[in-house]
């Protein structure tokens, strides 16, 4: 389906450096070694209730890859999903008396209008999953052929036993991933299974319930292989990154990550798994079921958008943090310092930021010490050093280029 358009992004002098990052799977910062395109998958929101500021923060931390891997010279070649059938949203939809579809037609287009307004950079594939289910029902066909699949009562299974690197990328000990798997969409207690954690991969048609034909019957796919199967069209086994908050980490990427490796023959099927940290609001992870939200587009009618990029920007990536009103007038508040700053004619050369920028950001997209940086430069414009004409239309690029942000 359609993508959103792509902000500008200026050229800097010179070249950033090779990101590092922090690889869930390896637990522990490392490079991110790409070829000359490099290939990132990011998990996309399930159609409801959207964009709220979880959802933001998680998908600014990958625009962040985006960026950094621009500047270092790569071309990116970045894909993601819509989840636009899922239980969650088919049950919200009949709670409210909605076409699904409508829905989920409604909230994709509200999502792309945000990520615009956050300069978020778009991606070359956005798929909705109910526009490749023939893909995704190949894949699962593949995996029943390599013998990890079985039925039970028309549903089908992936066999957790046929996975030899289940557990790889989260190393959660057992007891935690069948919590985790009840949690978030598994059903690790329902009987005729063969393991508790063996996960859904085709769901046969229940009345009321949109389907789709299949080799396995009419139904719809499960989850995690609907991801798998969009990673692989687009980018191939072995891309660079794959992408989500950290609440995807078990079961969705472990049980992604097997699919992928089961029906390629390939690992890892990712060579960075990459995890933002969890937005919270009134002590609890902001999200859908518990209804503690804030949408960006109701705080886009009271501020800049680069005012919430900035309050975004102001939490490490990987941190789990709690939203409160007052980040954003900080925020608004640093958006104005810098606009008068780079208004000026001239201020303190330049060329140092760039490199203490590219420096913080190639380490695991350090974005508050960016900040840190570009605040020390703002200040001593304001306080009057006025040594270079060429520095303040720099400091708009660096901001712009690096950390998304138009002043
Ligand atoms: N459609 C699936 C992925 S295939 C899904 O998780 N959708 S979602 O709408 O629930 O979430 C979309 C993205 O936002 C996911 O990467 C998820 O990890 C992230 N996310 C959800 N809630 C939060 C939160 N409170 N803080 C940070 N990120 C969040
Ligand atoms: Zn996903």
């Amino acid at each position: 389906m359609r993508s959103w358009s792509s902000p500008q992004v200026p050229r800097l002098p010179g070249r950033g450096l090779a990101l590092r990052v922090y690889d869930t799977a390896a637990r522990e910062v490392r490079p991110t070694e790409p070829g000359a395109t490099a290939r990132m998958y990011v998990c996309g929101i399930t159609p409801y209730d959207a964009t709220h500021l979880g959802h933001a923060n998680t998908y600014l931390a990958f625009d962040l890859v985006n960026r950094a891997w621009r500047d270092a010279g790569h071309e990116v070649h970045f894909t993601q999903n819509a989840t636009d059938v899922d239980d969650p949203l088919l049950e919200r939809a009949a709670q409210t008396g909605q076409d699904w579809r409508e829905l989920a037609g409604r909230e994709i287009e509200l999502f792309r209008t945000d990520m615009e307004a956050l300069r978020i950079l778009p991606p070359a594939e956005y798929v909705g999953v109910t526009e490749v289910i023939d893909d995704v029902a190949a894949l699962i066909a593949r995996l029943r052929d390599k013998g990890a699949t079985y039925e039970l009562d028309g549903d089908v299974y992936f066999d957790v036993d046929a996975a030899p690197k289940f557990g790889a990328v989260c190393s959660y000990p057992e007891e935690r991933m069948l919590a985790l798997f009840g949690e978030r969409g598994g059903d690790p207690a329902r009987p005729g299974k063969q393991h508790p954690l063996d996960w859904l991969l085709w769901r046969a048609e229940r009345p009321g319930e949109p389907s789709w034909p299949s080799p396995f019957g009419p139904g719809r796919p499960g989850w995690h292989v609907e991801c798998t199967a969009i990673a692989l069209a687009n980018l191939g086994p072995g891309f660079d990154v794959s992408g989500g908050g950290s609440d995807l980490i078990f079961p969705h990427h472990e049980m992604g990550a097997c699919e992928g490796h089961v029906a390629t023959g390939e690992w890892p099927f990712a060579r960075a798994y990459v995890h933002a940290g969890m937005v919270a609001l009134d002590g609890e992870k902001m999200s859908k079921s518990r209804g503690n939200l804030v949408f960006v587009s109701k705080l886009r009618q009271r501020t800049d958008p680069m005012a919430i990029r900035l309050a975004l920007l102001a939490h490490h990536y990987r941190e789990d943090w709690e939203w409160t009103e007052d980040q954003l007038g900080a925020a608004q508040a640093r958006l104005a310092r810098w606009r008068e700053a780079v208004a000026l004619p001239a201020g303190p050369a330049a060329l140092p930021v760039l490199a203490r920028v590219r420096e913080r950001m190639a380490d695991d997209l350090d974005a508050p010490a960016a900040l840190a940086a570009l605040d020390a430069w703002v200040e001593s414009a304001r306080s009057g050093d006025r040594s270079d004409p060429d520095a303040p239309e720099l400091v708009r690029a660096i901001a712009d280029t690096l950390l998304g942000v138009e002043l």
